[in-house]
């Protein structure tokens, strides 16, 4: 880009005639390249944007909400793969992990590296899985992960249908700290013991949350006769291997995995009924 298609977005702000809504810069000194300059160049703000609003929110209180973050059409694709696949991992859903607008984002945040190692499809109905104890997802990861003082993992939860209290959505803690708490294992759920105050999300599919691996999170049953139906992905931004047992994979700059390599690897958690799915080390 030269220096004169990167100042034309600003020149919008100058005294002139008004720009048609839609319309980047005046038409006739932009040719083709320099409109299509001017669109990456207000996208990167945009993008640039949303990466201080994520982080901010993150750190202040654990978490960030963003309402109408997905297409309905792709919800629809990522709901009826699951749907057919009875809650197991699909390509889909794989390749909406991995490709595209999410790790996108992730990368913004991280920076450099983008990996993942976990995926869970949730099919919460009155005879598959019900609550989920308050936990962070930090006890799920291996400790000596924490030596590295920049590691982060943010757990991305994406509801496939509208969710609310009856349908048992994900509740948040009403305060963060970024500290791990102590856990203890039962029915293959970590949890804590403390009595917790919590804000039960209630959202549009097709919105998002975003969470911080310290935020203390849960969710109850689903009393309703539908299921509820969403994905959570974890990406962090080192390598970290997941207590033990597996091994996260590069997401971002060169992923490492395709969906058959990932399954092929992918082990089922015993002793847990959640569908949580890693890869063998
Ligand atoms: O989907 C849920 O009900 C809970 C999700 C959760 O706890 C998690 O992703 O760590």
């Amino acid at each position: 880009m030269n220096t004169n298609e990167k100042i034309l977005p600003l020149r919008r702000h100058s005294d002139r005639d008004d720009i048609p809504k839609g319309s980047f810069g005046n038409e006739i000194l932009l040719n083709e390249k320099g409109k299509q300059n001017a669109q990456r160049f207000v996208q990167s703000l945009a993008e640039m944007n949303l990466k201080i609003k994520v982080l901010n929110e993150i750190n202040q209180k654990g978490y960030c909400v963003l309402k109408n973050w997905e297409d309905e059409e792709i919800i629809q694709i990522l709901l009826n793969s699951v749907i057919r696949s009875n809650g197991e991992l699909t390509t889909e859903v794989f390749e909406y992990w991995t490709e595209g607008k999410l790790p996108s984002l992730l990368l913004q945040i991280f920076g450099k590296h983008v990996y993942g190692h976990t995926c869970n499809v949730r099919n919460k109905n009155k005879i598959n899985f019900k609550k989920i104890p308050y936990h962070q997802d930090s006890a799920y990861i291996l400790p000596s992960s924490f030596d590295t003082e920049e590691f982060l993992q943010i757990t991305c939860w994406l509801p496939l249908v509208d969710v609310s209290i009856e349908n048992g959505t994900l509740e948040v803690s009403d305060t963060f700290e970024n500290k791990q708490v102590s856990h203890f294992l039962k029915n293959g759920y970590m949890q804590i013991c403390e009595n917790i105050n919590s804000i039960p999300l209630i959202l549009k599919s097709g919105s998002i949350v975003l969470m911080h691996h310290n935020l203390i999170h849960s969710s109850k049953e689903n009393k309703t006769n539908n299921t509820r139906w969403s994905i959570d992905f974890r990406y962090q931004n080192i390598q970290t291997p997941f207590l033990g047992m597996t091994q996260g994979f590069e997401i971002y700059p060169k992923r490492q995995l395709n969906y058959n390599d990932f399954n092929l690897r992918r082990v089922r958690f015993e002793n847990s009924q959640t569908h949580k799915y890693s890869l063998i080390k």
